[in-house]
């Protein structure tokens, strides 16, 4: 497989000015007719005056005309991924005939069959699997679509845009709805869904009084679990025209949930296609992170109507214009919605564990990557999360009302176009009379950098200065790093805890490090002032700044900035818990720093905190976390520290966990908002604590919960702390019971699936290969393989990184299985093997030859080839 590369783009020689579909919906096979109207662009510089069209191999071509006039086979050329004709003439009509088989696509891109009911995912490239078409996302038209299908199985045909005729031929018992999409998109943009779906409907008035109407549809079973989704759609919209002025612009705007889906969820225009996990909730089968995902994602699709939508990426590489942007508006509608802190520390947690793991490995690549060999591998976490760190690092350095205004003068300058990172960058710009050359750097350089701080203090003359020095460690293909520009949002404190004004007679400022080292001056300081740096964590950089236990103890309970707080307790932690991991190391008995327990204990004791945060800052950091931290990963030592500081940690503590439990009981019905949110957080918490004692007091405790739990939070918390105890029996029984409760709810199964899969406890990978072969469990269905067999392999470290390594080779047997059948699921499932370095020699060895298996397996997908490849590079 070949790589493409950024710096070859090239503007698409033909356009589609109007994209006319008919598709004629059948199991077996469907057949889709196009009418395109095309025309040659007039920006093309291409020499060759030849149209060269994707289309999968897996399309049966049986038509094939320009203006009327058929072609014969020695007119046009077909290769595995393209229709090449030499000859067209400057504007002319394209038609064409394809025969797709929906029921054989395992790979669930193109249109496909997810239980019983026709949907479509395009994004990326998924559209050339439907038809021959200029698949690219800076073509962009306008398109009709008529959906035609058998009348009593497929009662709803839905399509982008707006309803314009239908009708039935009641001899064949079928119908067909037409629909008319006015604004231009490009085909991953297209979507197409048909089935016997129920809805719920909302009418929504928009900011200008333009009457929409709202529909969320499902299987008529999950009617009952749709409101959460249409409440935060609503909310959403609002928050829309308030915050960025943007209004909603078809009459209708279309959900639907499918339970066969290899993303969370897709914003194709005006019919949102969602992955069930990330739509349907109900207080009994939905746990409280789920229903504010929920929330988050439905957010996110709808925002992306004008981020992504209306003002589009110009090609591939350019994918976090849409992402990063759409991220950092769902996470800032999130933090309104919820804890603006609680929201920050869950972002924050997710990139430093996950994504900077990312800028480590071997697949470590810029927001804007240079060259990819399949694009379905850059739906990363670098893209999508370090992406909108940039846009909030952008933010930073403009204020809330520039940014505003560059987003202003983005939309309206590019509403209708395909663009690059670079526009959105040049609006900012523009609005702020900053130069941003040296800031795009964050697009291209991959890498998590290094901030090196120090400081000094002279008492003589008030003088307190800080030595910022910033470095990037080399990624493939890229040795030498640049500078960044670093915005660093800081504040310092006196003696007494409290911050000290700055110059710019605030309490915060941001110091702009541009250099590779940098010193910044404050003058009239009374006293050695501590300094809180990186408020809100105002750049996605990694921190070198040692701080004593004390003083860590002391941003703990004095930082006015809730992030840092939180962030010196992990740092507290981080700490302890090396030691521990050093005295587990020597064979010593491991002893707790009681500086921790105190510390936990002093903010367990003060009722005046958020409960949410207090979960937060009493929540160790996980290993995940503490690998991506390590040179080598101990994953041994790091479990048994961690479970070591869990459970002295609840010795010590006890009595007051108990008590905030007691206290934090349910004193409403359940409803999902923050406040109960924020308490059901603690008391689950506090809950984990005590269960890590294993007494028979508290496991009753844990088992009391989950009997009279009236919530699925409540309920799944329970299960999960007895399942992983030492208490086999009563593990097993609970186990039982959820799944005895909940068979018919697939979305809970799913997490029954994750509870087992994430058991630390030895067996649970014969666990998992028996559970694969459970009722419950579907190959074919990616929420299943992620629930089970993505948990065991990220989330259960010590049973897949097994000495021996059978948690290796059970992953590469999946990954070579799932190759055929679904290649983005199996490029996916790739990732904890792709981290070989970071273990030891033995580790390294088991897993590098599992690598080589993989790739030596057979006939592997263009997503396997690349990632197996340049992890072995
Ligand atoms: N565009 C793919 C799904 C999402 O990021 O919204
Ligand atoms: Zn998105």
């Amino acid at each position: 497989p070949q790589a493409i590369y950024l710096k070859d783009y090239q503007v698409p020689a033909y356009l589609i000015d109007e994209t006319e579909l008919h598709f004629s919906l059948g199991e077996d096979h469907t057949e889709v007719r196009s009418v395109l109207k095309m025309r040659r662009n007039p920006e093309s510089t291409a020499s060759s005056a030849a149209l060269e069209l994707h289309g999968h191999e897996s399309l049966e071509l049986c038509r094939l005309a320009i203006d009327g006039r058929e072609l014969g086979a020695g007119d046009y050329r077909r290769e595995d991924e393209t229709l090449g004709i030499d000859q067209v003439p400057e504007a002319f009509t394209l038609e064409c005939l394809t025969r797709i088989r929906p029921r054989d696509n395992t790979a669930l891109e193109g249109l496909y069959l997810s239980d019983g009911m026709y949907c479509t995912q395009c994004e990326a490239e998924g559209f050339r699997r439907i038809t021959f078409y200029l698949d690219r996302p800076d073509v962009m038209s306008v398109f009709t679509t008529t959906v035609e299908a058998d009348a009593a199985r497929y009662p709803v045909l839905l399509s982008n845009g707006n309803p314009v005729a239908r009708g039935s031929d009641e001899d064949k018992g079928r119908h067909w709805v037409t629909w008319q999409d006015p604004f231009p998109k490009p085909a991953y943009l297209f979507a197409l869904v048909a089935g016997d779906l129920a809805h719920i409907e909302r009418p929504y008035s928009t900011a200008s009084g333009r009457e929409v109407m709202l529909r969320i549809y499902a299987e008529r079973k999950d009617l009952d679990k749709l409101d959460h989704a249409m409440d935060s759609l609503v909310k959403a919209m609002r928050w829309d025209e308030e915050v960025y002025g943007r209004e909603y612009d078809l009459d209708i705007y279309m959900i639907v949930a499918v339970d066969f889906f290899n993303m969370g969820a897709m914003e194709n225009k005006g019919l949102n296609i969602f992955n069930t996990s990330c739509v349907l909730a109900s207080p009994e089968t939905t746990t409280d992170g789920a229903f504010q995902r929920v929330e988050g994602v439905v957010a996110h699709e709808y925002f992306h109507n004008w981020s992504g939508n209306r003002v589009t990426c110009r090609d591939w590489f350019q994918l976090s214009l849409k992402e990063g942007f759409t991220v950092f508006r769902d996470a800032e509608f999130s933090a309104d919605m919820n804890s603006r802190t609680v929201k920050r520390v869950e972002d924050v947690t997710l990139l430093r564990t996950a994504q900077f793991a990312e800028d480590a490995g071997p697949m470590a690549h810029p927001v804007r990557p240079a060259s990819f060999i399949e694009i379905s591998n850059f739906y990363t976490l670098t893209v999508y999360e370090k992406g909108a760190e940039v846009v909030r690092m952008i933010h930073t350095l403009l204020g809330p009302e520039l940014f505003r205004k560059g987003s202003d003068l983005y939309f309206e300058r590019h509403d209708g176009q395909a663009v690059t990172t670079d526009d959105f960058v040049r609006a900012m710009e523009e609005v702020s009379g900053r130069d941003l050359t040296q800031f795009r750097r964050w697009y291209d350089q991959a890498g998590t950098p290094r901030l090196e701080v120090s400081d000094d203090y002279d008492a003589d003359s008030g003088r307190y200065r800080l030595h910022l020095a910033q470095s990037c460690p080399a990624t493939p293909g890229q040795e030498q790093k640049l500078p960044f520009h670093i915005p660093v949002t800081l504040g310092l404190l006196g003696p007494d805890g409290r911050d000290l004004i700055l110059d710019n007679g605030d309490t915060s400022c941001v110091l702009e490090l541009t250099d590779s080292s940098q010193t910044f001056t404050f003058e009239g300081i009374a006293a050695r002032p501590v300094p809180s740096l990186l408020r809100g964590f105002s750049a996605p950089v990694k921190l070198q700044y040692p701080l004593d236990r004390q003083t860590l103890v002391f941003l703990m309970s004095h930082d006015s900035d809730g992030f840092n707080r939180w962030d010196a307790g992990q740092r507290l932690a981080i700490d302890v818990i090396g030691e521990l991991m050093a005295q587990h190391n020597a064979g010593e008995p491991m002893r707790l720093d009681a500086a921790l327990t105190d510390a936990f204990a002093a903010v367990l004791d003060d009722e005046s905190l958020d409960p949410a945060m207090v979960a937060k800052v009493l929540t160790l950091p996980s290993e995940a976390y503490l690998s991506e931290l390590a040179d080598c990963i101990d994953v041994d030592a790091i479990h048994a520290a961690r479970q070591f500081a869990k459970k002295a940690l609840a010795q010590a503590l006890a009595e007051r966990f108990e008590r905030r439990y007691r206290a934090l009981a349910p004193q409403q019905a359940y409803a999902p908002d923050a406040a109960q949110v924020a308490r059901r957080s603690l008391r689950n918490l506090c809950l984990s604590y005590l269960v890590a004692l294993e007494t028979p007091e508290y496991l009753a405790l844990a088992q009391a919960q989950y009997d009279s739990a009236d919530n699925m939070t409540d309920r799944q918390s329970a299960l999960s702390l007895i399942a992983h105890s030492g208490a086999t029996d009563a593990a097993a029984a609970v186990l039982d019971d959820f799944y005895r409760r909940y068979a018919d709810q697939t979305l809970v199964v799913n997490q029954w699936l994750s509870v087992q899969a994430g058991d630390p406890r030895p067996g649970a990978l014969d666990r998992v290969k028996e559970l694969m072969q459970h009722e419950a469990f579907d190959l074919r269905n990616p929420n299943k393989v992620r629930s089970l067999i993505s948990v065991f392999c990220n989330l259960n470290a010590v049973n897949f990184h097994a000495a021996d390594g059978s948690g290796y080779d059970f992953l590469a047997e999946r990954i070579i299985d799932m190759n055929r059948r679904n290649p983005q699921m199996a490029s996916r499932l790739l990732t904890p093997l792709t981290r070989w370095r970071k273990y030891d020699a033995a580790r390294q060895a088991l897993m590098q030859s599992q690598l080589r298996r993989i790739l030596d397996s057979g006939e592997l997908s263009k997503d396997v080839y690349e990632v197996v490849s340049k992890s072995l590079a």
